[in-house]
């Protein structure tokens, strides 16, 4: 421990501690716009200054250690007065059209204008012109509004290790971008969306598909049909002020059905569907010579790093379709059969904590009969959008269920939208095909958690299974490095693309910097999911009544001719 003296206050601090940190520990809340703890700390803003006595020039205190009888000052007129012009000068060459911005209500630079009480922006600066990109199917970039805080670089650089945004040009001309003014739909970005989540303005959102959303649900001849991920449930309440990690599911369905859609299904019984055809193709692979480790391809993101970087893994992915995907197969096949509804005038919307799955969506692998599987996708963010613009009351709603046989679903299915939670679903069914027992304990702990690399060894009868957990595309490169290398053997991987798994996707709520220096997103919002788990009266996809009800009306077995023919694809490079 260190002492130092921050606005008179003598405190105790861990030596590993910066000033920023030793003084929001008691409360004092200094600026920050760049830093994002353990992620981007390289003091480009210059928010953050302080004075320390000693010291000629005032210091960046994210980046400043503490030192054993340090005095600083977070309040001087010195210090407001720097912070303040540091602020106007990002705002005279900013894109303030505050009002119609997507960020508007939750972006940290309009917040800090406020805070540090800007009142008028004396000199109107020369201002970036570079257009709107909007050549990528998930993510839209607008430079007009960057500030140039590097969050963006640094996640996908060092988190994603997948580096296609940087600084390009020089001095005032510097924008954050690909390389060569290229588009960000031109280049191999993933569509994680992990850059939007940490961008604290409106310079990077998602593309959004709202409009073609309301318009699908006002055509009376169309039979719109809403799914919602595992995840989404987990996250939206906070975007109507509700603390983080409460699950609103139930208020969901409720909005969803005020909003107009004609069916509330629930991806959930779509992750079961996948639990038993991607168990099977596990067993049928280990039985029969099969190429292993097979890995989970229900990531977009993940799906499209593999072909881009590690193409050569790409037949070890499991040929299922992602959840949302088979649901919308068998909503345009079965259920419109069912129905007696022509599947051309069914609209499938999924609302999802990710921006990848807007690409995925319109991936041709994912279509069947000359349809595609899903139509739109919304990200959790732009249906709290929809909510607030039908003014539906949400925290007030009563708690409705999904609809029937599409929206039954198991706790297997709803912690998919965790990282560990598609391998411990996919567990729980195959130990109980292969031993023919019933499960003692169905907690598969060892999966779980934010580790960015999980390994387990599980006996499935005679069977020594060796599985590992990956999450966001950094940790997957670690792992899928360590296979190429001989270094380590596994039977079967999942891997999600953004760090958390689908919990902190792209398409989730934004959290502040920081809101993330006090709370564990990951860890919270997967709370929620695993509370629901519990909750659940079946928790084994196999003892779903509906599944098995598919199976027998429908499918016939798990990897049928039919099965395969809807529910599976292949990805090439
Ligand atoms: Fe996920 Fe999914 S778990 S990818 O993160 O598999 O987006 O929540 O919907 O499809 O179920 C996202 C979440 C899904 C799919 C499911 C899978
Ligand atoms: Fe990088 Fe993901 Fe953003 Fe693409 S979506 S630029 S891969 S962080």
């Amino acid at each position: 421990k260190v002492t130092i003296t921050i606005d008179n206050q003598v405190i105790q601090v861990p030596e590993n501690y910066t000033v920023l940190e030793a003084a929001r520990s008691i409360g004092i809340d200094i600026p920050t716009l760049c830093y994002l703890k353990e992620i981007n700390e390289v003091a480009a803003c210059r928010m953050c200054l302080v004075e320390v006595e000693g010291a000629r020039n005032l210091q960046t205190s994210c980046v400043l250690p503490v030192r054993e009888g340090m005095v600083v000052r977070t309040n001087t007129k010195k210090v407001r007065e720097a912070r303040k012009a540091t602020l106007e000068l990002l705002l005279s060459n900013h894109n303030r059209e505050c009002l119609t911005c997507t960020r508007n209500g939750n972006c940290e630079l309009q917040t800090l204008a406020d805070e540090l009480g800007v009142k008028d922006i004396p000199f109107e600066g020369e201002k970036t012109v570079a257009p709107v990109d909007t050549s990528s199917p998930s993510i839209v970039r607008d430079p007009q509004k960057c500030i140039l805080c590097g969050r963006c670089v640094s996640v996908c650089q060092n988190v994603q290790t997948v580096g296609v945004l940087d600084f390009t040009n020089r001095g005032f001309k510097t924008v954050v971008g690909p390389a060569f003014d290229k588009g960000i739909g031109n280049v191999p970005c993933i569509n994680c969306g992990q850059c939007i989540a940490v961008c604290p303005v409106g310079a990077l959102r998602e593309k959004e598909s709202i409009d073609y959303v309301w318009e699908a649900i006002d055509d009376p001849n169309k039979h719109v049909v809403v799914q919602t991920a595992p995840a989404v449930r987990a996250a939206l309440g906070e975007e109507f002020g509700l603390p983080m990690g409460t699950r609103v599911t139930g208020k969901m369905v409720a909005a969803l059905r005020r909003l107009g859609f004609d069916k509330v299904f629930d991806t959930d019984f779509g992750a079961d569907l996948t639990i038993m055809e991607e168990g099977y193709e596990l067993l049928h692979r280990l039985k029969n010579g099969g190429k292993l480790p097979m890995i989970t391809s229900c990531s977009p993101g993940w799906v499209k790093f593999c072909e881009h970087y590690y193409p050569e893994f790409l037949d070890n992915l499991s040929t299922c379709k992602s959840p949302h995907e088979m649901l919308g197969a068998i909503i345009k096949s079965y259920y419109a059969e069912k129905n007696n509804i022509d599947p051309k005038d069914i609209v499938v919307v999924s609302i999802m904590p990710c921006t990848a799955k807007k690409y995925e969506s319109q991936r041709e692998e994912l279509s069947h009969a000359g349809y595609q599987d899903v139509d739109y996708v919304l990200t959790t963010r732009e249906l709290a959008k929809m909510i607030k613009e039908a003014r539906i009351d949400f925290v007030n709603l009563p708690n409705e269920d999904f609809d029937e046989v599409l929206g039954e679903s198991t706790g297997a299915g709803v912690i998919f939208g965790a990282t560990g939670g598609v391998m411990e679903a996919a567990l729980r069914t195959v130990a109980e095909v292969v031993t023919g027992k019933e499960l003692e304990n169905i907690d598969f702990e060892q999966v779980r958690g934010t580790e960015g690399i999980k390994e387990a060894e599980v006996k499935l009868g005679d069977l020594a299974v060796k599985v590992a957990v990956a999450h966001g595309t950094g940790n997957a490169r670690k792992l899928l490095e360590q296979i190429k290398s001989g270094e380590k053997e596994y039977h079967f991987i999942e891997i999600m693309a953004c760090p958390g798994g689908c919990v902190t996707g792209g398409g989730q709520p934004h959290v502040s910097a920081k809101d993330r220096m006090t709370k564990d997103i990951m860890k919270e919002r997967a709370k929620a999911l695993y509370d629901e788990d519990k909750a659940k009266e079946i928790r084994k996809s196999h003892e779903n009544p509906m599944i098995k009800k598919i199976y027998k009306e429908f499918l016939g077995e798990p990897n049928s001719h039919k099965a395969h023919e809807l529910l599976h694809t292949h990805y090439v490079e």
